[in-house]
């Protein structure tokens, strides 16, 4: 049989390369990046390539299961489709009819496939939509919207044409977006600066030019000394600076107090280090990115870390620029439609969200809420119940803190429905679990990338599913067929496609060489005069309004963070590029590359405690306590201990993954209550513990 190429998305984690599957006698005989994706360098990473092996997977799941036993017991009936989705659409009739529509709620992971399934929400008449974002990104989001009014993703990160980057809170190199990594690569070999500002020697600081080891919880202290010297030294961008950022007096007299040697003795980094690399910076601005940070769910101030990042760039004149900051264009930008909406089929609920978002918390963006102030609400009924929750590709028991809280909350739950391709703790808890197709097996929702050059894609199916698991807008287009949501009730996606692409003069065929349709031919970058910042000025925007009318301060001051008592030590976490978040653990391909996390400790730390290399410790925070291997290394600064998230699997039907390393948000109890008040994600490094030889 001749090899079929199928161009697609990778759905192994929430980047979304650009990918070629080839198909050979209905088996995957390759994976690699698309090789038709004009301007970009594509290729797959180790997780990417690893979506054969789960399609292979014996041990995911297979159909729908309905729990028999007490929650999480594990006690499952398989059934079929017909019965799965009858006793979901039965409990959230019967839940809404007795509490209210409002008390259905729905989280997913983001993204750019949420218009159906948002839709539906609608549709019952829900405003509780929530993304995992409180968890993951939310301050930098509201960092730069608080300053220049654009999100995360009003800008792009041109690291092709920088001179100049500088990773704090963000390792490339190992929390991969294949773009990124590969734009980078290219930029360095060209002659780009890399500084690296971590706790620890991550694989992107082995890349750097400048590395700065910090003492954990301190970035914001190193990052004003910096803006202090731009501004003292007057290295600033004084063109941009006029003609675009407003308040840049009050910015002044504000770090005046925060001088290098004042920075050094909270951070650990000379002063002269400091000088040297914002002269460093000066010298090859506009064209320096400073990546604002990714996962910033960190501390109780990352918010202001994030903003005063954008103040640096901001200050470098990178906004806007070629090798900066550069904006993003959507399709409207270029006068062209996007893509038409299901979610505007239906009005927009007017109830309050449960969150507290839009209403007791104005100043949060309320698109997708904060997940943690939703279970706030499902505990204490405030502002009303919640009691019916579908976690569609979401895993709240692994990616939020303190699990055990989590299932006493979810007890007050009538229905808990979780929507996954693989077990995940949230799933084992579950009431019914709707297994999804994994991303070769399925189709999803046309979608678009704005971007410099912004396009729109496709998701085919490469391979008929191996199993009884359906597409997502299978899933929920069954829930609307029963739930008489007729705008919904879809039995093809081509159909689902023509609706979307209605409107736009492209077909369904013009995607079939490429997967991708590009909206321009060539990258888009405003000229320097032309840039708008969508604040009320127009302008970047120091002192922000918004905060203001909260009574929130623009310019925090800083605090010093705790430090660690004797002999305990700051949990830290973060990514490695052999799995996505914890569910690639129990993938047969990346379980071999890596099946365990071990604990990185300083090495002087280490000895006190008498703790060698390779040695199993035993970790402990308020009587809970889990073993794992040490990492004993000089390269991680000795108030932190390091893991890789994703862990520590429980679960008896995943056998390579089970009692492997340890999950970090097990020893974070207490933790859904500490969260950054300004930006609004949790604060999930805020937590000491003590390790023990054993
Ligand atoms: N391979 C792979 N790639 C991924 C993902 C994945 O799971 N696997 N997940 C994706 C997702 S959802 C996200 S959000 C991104 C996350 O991307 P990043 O935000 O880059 O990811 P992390 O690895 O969590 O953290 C980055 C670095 O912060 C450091 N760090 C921790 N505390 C401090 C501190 O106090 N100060 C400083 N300066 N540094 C500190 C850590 O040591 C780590 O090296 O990655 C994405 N890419
Ligand atoms: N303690 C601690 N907590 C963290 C982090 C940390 O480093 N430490 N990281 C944080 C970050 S950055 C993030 S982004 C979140 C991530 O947290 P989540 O968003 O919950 O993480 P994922 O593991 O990506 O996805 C959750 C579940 O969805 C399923 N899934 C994933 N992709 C798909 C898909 O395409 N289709 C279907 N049907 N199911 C899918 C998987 O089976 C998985 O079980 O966790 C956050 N929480
Ligand atoms: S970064 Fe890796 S896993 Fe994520 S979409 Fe790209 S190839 Fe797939
Ligand atoms: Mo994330």
């Amino acid at each position: 049989m001749p090899t079929k190429k199928i161009y697609s998305i990778c759905g192994m984690c929430t980047v979304r390369c650009p990918m070629v599957a080839e198909v050979e006698d209905g088996s995957i005989r390759f994976l690699r990046g698309n090789p038709n994706a004009s301007g970009m360098h594509t290729s797959l990473c180790p997780r990417g390539v690893a979506g054969k092996a789960l399609i292979e997977d014996d041990e995911r799941l297979q159909q729908p299961m309905i729990r028999e036993g007490a929650r999480g017991e594990g006690k499952w009936r398989a059934v079929s489709w017909e019965e799965a989705l009858d006793y979901t659409a039965e409990k959230l009739n019967a839940s809404i009819e007795k509490h209210g529509a409002r008390t259905v709620a729905l989280s997913d992971r983001g993204g750019p496939f949420r218009d159906f399934h948002r839709g539906f929400l609608r549709a019952l008449g829900s405003p509780n939509y929530c993304n995992h974002d409180s968890s993951c990104a939310r301050n930098v989001h509201h960092a730069n919207q608080s300053l220049s009014g654009l999100g995360r993703k009003g800008v792009t990160y041109d690291f092709k044409n920088a001179k100049h980057v500088v990773l704090q809170l963000r390792n490339v190199f190992e929390s991969i977006s294949v773009q990124e990594v590969n734009d980078l690569s290219e930029a360095l070999d060209n002659g780009c600066k890399l500084t690296v500002i971590d706790i620890r020697a991550n694989i992107s600081s082995t890349k750097a030019n400048r590395f700065f080891q910090i003492r954990p919880g301190t970035d914001y202290a190193f990052n004003l000394a910096v803006i202090h010297e731009l501004l003292e030294k007057e290295l600033y961008d004084k063109d941009f600076a006029e003609r675009y950022i407003q308040d840049l007096d009050a910015l002044k007299n504000f770090v005046a107090q925060y001088s290098p040697e004042w920075a050094a003795a909270e951070t650990g980094i000379p002063a002269a280090r400091i000088t040297d690399f914002t002269e460093a910076l000066s010298r090859d601005m506009p064209s320096v990115i400073w990546h604002p940070g990714w996962m910033t769910a960190r501390y109780s101030n990352s918010f202001y870390v994030c903003r005063s990042i954008y103040i640096i760039n901001a200050l470098l004149g990178s906004f806007g620029a070629k090798g900066g900051l550069a904006f993003i264009s959507k399709p409207k930008d270029l006068g062209k439609p996007g893509l038409k909406s299901f979610q505007e089929l239906f009005p927009k609920p007017e109830e309050k969200r449960a969150d507290g978002v839009g209403w007791r918390y104005p100043h949060f963006e309320q698109g997708p809420g904060l997940a943690h102030l939703l279970y706030k609400a499902m505990e204490t009924e405030d502002p009303y119940p919640v009691k019916s929750y579908i976690a569609f590709r979401h895993d709240p028991l692994m990616g939020y803190p303190d699990p055990d809280r989590l299932k006493q909350i979810f007890d007050n739950l009538d229905l808990l429905v979780s929507i996954t391709f693989t077990w995940c703790e949230t799933a084992w808890y579950a009431d019914v679990v709707l297994p999804m197709s994994p991303y070769l097996e399925r189709e999803s929702l046309l979608a678009t990338k704005n971007y410099l050059t912004p396009y729109f894609f496709m998701r085919r199916r490469a391979l008929e599913p191996r199993f009884d698991t359906r597409a997502d807008w299978e899933i929920f287009s069954g829930l609307a067929k029963r739930m008489g949501v007729k705008e919904l009730a879809y039995d093809s996606i081509e159909d689902i496609w023509n609706f979307q692409l209605d409107g736009t003069g492209i077909r369904i065929e013009d995607f079939a060489d490429k997967g991708m349709v590009y909206l321009t031919d060539k990258p888009i970058y405003l000229p320097r005069e032309e840039l708008k910042f969508k604040t009320p000025s127009g302008k970047i925007e120091i002192i922000s309004k918004k905060l203001d009318d909260q009574g929130i301060e623009s310019l925090k001051p800083y605090e010093s963070p705790e430090k660690p008592p004797e002999g305990q030590f700051r949990l830290t976490f973060g990514r490695c590029a052999q799995h996505t978040q914890g569910h690639t653990v129990n993938n047969p391909a990346l379980n071999e590359l890596m099946p365990e996390n071990v604990l990185w400790i300083n090495d002087k730390a280490a000895d006190k405690l008498g703790i060698q290399d390779g040695e199993r410790v035993m970790v402990l925070r308020n009587g809970y306590k889990e073993e794992i291997k040490a990492k004993v290394t000089e390269f991680i600064h000795p108030e932190a201990v390091f893991v890789v998230h994703g862990f520590g699997h429980k679960l008896p039907v995943e056998s390579r993954a089970y009692g492997k390393g340890l999950a970090d948000n097990r020893f974070m109890q207490g933790g859904l209550d500490k969260w950054d008040p300004v930006g609004g994600a949790m604060a999930l490094q805020e937590n000491f513990v003590s390790v023990e030889k054993l």
